[in-house]
């Protein structure tokens, strides 16, 4: 009964309402004829003053529309200029006294983070909107891209690395490793053509049952973070399915006795094993997989591989440390350190600092013991590795070797990726005089490029702590001199440029731009070179690193972005290869 009155009740307006549109239709026709009948009845001068008023009118239109938009992009402009003059006097940041440390219960105090607006999201970010016009810097960042790419494309293809030089290739892990690391570059640098023939490699070639040793920290940081931050930029699932189908074979490494993961594992066996050199595992490298296996288990809703990649953090996190610093080697099998290791900023020990503040961001500041670990460590670092130079006084961060801990007042490049996790740091409610340690480090950082006849920094630096005939803050050893191509200064002036708005930090990042173009760009690509002290005999090393395309590209292209907003901290947490992944609530 109830289902039949509606159908009468449809049937009704149907018919009733056919007519009147009929009506409605008919009715301009009717007044459009009558109006041209009056038309033709007017006099010709009349007809002529009317098309001028009309025309008058227009024109009045046109301009007061033209000079409201141009008045809005005038005040923006002229915020902009402002901001960048009131911070222009802070270019070089003026060095901190003698004594680093500061009362952390001063006025330094962190910020208390729960009174800051929460920031993040539980849901996927969407896309975010490509801005449509570029600035000559960024352009020539994506012709250096598109440069890269096409030495890629036509000598290694689907391999790991290009050798430029000899026009040939290199494979190491065999996943197509510049190929995966570079699609999101591709995507954020809105190179649609090259993105989608990197997608189909991925989704007809890719393959990972293979018999292969695969390191554990650098799949997961290139492959599994290039895969994911792909999939959160595209929303194409194939990057999610490959992205799992890596993870489930990874997961193994896990199997070691301590659930601190072996550093390699096999790829079709599923079977894990310690590092061909030596019985430990990289501290950096077990701490260094969090964010991407959480941020697996948080889209596919299965926890199993942020609980296995989580219970290192936790582990660690119990363990003894010196102030908050760690040696560089962890057993596997016991889960216990190597206490006789060196601690460094450097190599096998960098990240682990780094994954602590970001992944208490990624987990939307939930986790408090991750950020009390973090500005731990930095307090270590002030007590213990900072130290100055002679005779201008920059800040750099040594190294305690081995069972003696001695101090060595070197610094490796890796080490530069500080500055950035400290601004970010600061950002999100870290004591505030973390920023004038990440100011002066940026500074040193840079200085080890620019000081340099090739504009290239070193592999290693060592500092001059004693006043010397030689009257230069650092030196570098020949056997250090090789530049490969590295992220981490570039990295950190993005972030410092991101977060401050000091548009110095572009200007410095430009003229490293330069030093790649002149010293590493070759015909078909780009090479590490062997020599940075001399810029006429640089070295070549014939290699191109696949992080030159996940990172140290990516990161010249966001610094020379005119809106920050795009790929704002706020939204995303890099991976330490570069790759964004989205921050959630919790
Ligand atoms: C990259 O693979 C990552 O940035 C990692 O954290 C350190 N080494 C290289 C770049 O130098």
């Amino acid at each position: 009964m109830f289902e039949g009155s509606v159908i009468e009740e449809k049937r009704d307006y149907v018919t009733l309402s056919l007519p009147a549109l009929q009506q409605t239709a008919a009715r301009p026709t009717r007044s459009w004829k009558r109006i041209c009948r009056r038309w033709k009845q007017l006099h010709r001068l009349q007809r002529v003053v009317l098309w001028m008023l009309g025309f008058a009118l227009v024109i009045a239109l046109i301009y007061a529309v033209a000079s409201r938009t141009e008045s809005h992009t005038e005040a923006s402009h002229s915020v902009e200029s402002h901001a960048a003059t009131s911070l222009e006097s802070n270019v070089t940041p003026p060095p901190l006294p003698p004594n680093l440390v500061i009362d952390p219960e001063g006025e330094d105090n962190a910020q208390n983070p729960e009174e800051e607006e929460k920031k993040g999201a539980d849901q996927i970010i969407p896309p975010p909107e490509l801005p449509v016009k570029k600035n000559a810097r960024q352009e020539a960042v994506i012709s250096a891209m598109k440069h890269a790419w096409r030495g890629y494309k036509a000598f290694a293809w689907g391999h790991d690395h290009l050798k430029p030089i000899s026009r040939s290739l290199e494979d190491w892990l065999h996943l197509g490793l510049t190929l995966v690391d570079a699609l999101d570059t591709l995507w954020i640098m809105d190179l649609k053509e090259e993105f989608a023939e990197a997608q189909e490699w991925v989704a007809t070639q890719l393959n990972f049952n293979i018999n292969q040793d695969v390191n554990l920290f650098e799949t997961t940081i290139r492959v599994l973070g290039g895969l994911l931050s792909s999939y959160h930029l595209t929303k194409e699932q194939v990057f999610l399915d490959k992205a799992i189908d890596l993870a489930d074979r990874l997961i193994a490494a896990f199997n070691s006795g301590s659930g601190v993961p072996f550093a390699d594992v096999n790829l079709y066996s599923r079977r894990a094993s310690k590092p061909k050199w030596g019985p430990d595992s990289s501290t950096s490298e077990v701490t260094t997989i969090q964010l991407e296996f959480r941020d697996l288990s948080r889209i596919t809703g299965n926890p199993i591989y942020e609980n296995k990649a989580g219970f290192v953090t936790d582990h660690i996190h119990k363990l003894p440390k010196t102030d908050g610093l760690v040696p560089i080697f962890i057993n596997a099998q016991t889960g216990q350190w190597r206490s006789h290791s060196t601690i460094t900023l450097g190599a096998r020990g960098d990240s682990y600092y780094e994954y602590l503040i970001k992944q208490w961001i990624q987990t939307g500041r939930t986790k408090d013991f991750l950020r009390d670990d973090y500005n731990e460590s930095i307090s270590g670092m002030e007590h213990h590795l900072a130290a100055r130079t002679e005779p201008n006084n920059l800040l750099f961060f040594g190294e305690l070797h081995g069972s003696t801990k001695n101090f060595v007042n070197k610094m490796d490049e890796l080490t530069c990726f500080l500055p950035g996790s400290l601004i970010l740091g600061v950002h999100y409610g870290m004591p505030k005089h973390h920023k004038r340690i990440a100011e002066e480090l940026m500074y040193t950082c840079t200085q080890t490029w620019l000081r340099q006849p090739t504009n290239l920094a070193p592999e290693i630096t060592y500092y001059n702590t004693q006043p010397t005939s030689m009257n230069e803050d650092f030196f570098v050893k020949s056997n250090d001199a090789h530049y490969l191509l590295r992220p981490e200064t570039i990295e950190s002036l993005w972030y410092m440029y991101h977060l401050t708005g000091n548009k110095t930090y572009q200007d410095w990042g430009w003229q490293m731009f330069q030093g790649i173009e002149t010293h590493c760009k070759v015909e078909w690509g780009y090479t590490s070179i062997g020599n940075v002290k001399s810029s006429v005999s640089t070295k070549p090393k014939d290699k191109m690193e696949s992080f030159f395309l996940g990172e140290t590209l990516k990161y010249l292209y966001l610094l020379f972005m005119d809106d920050q907003s795009i790929y704002s901290v706020d939204k995303w947490v890099f991976n330490t290869e570069g790759h964004p992944l989205p921050i959630y609530t919790h």
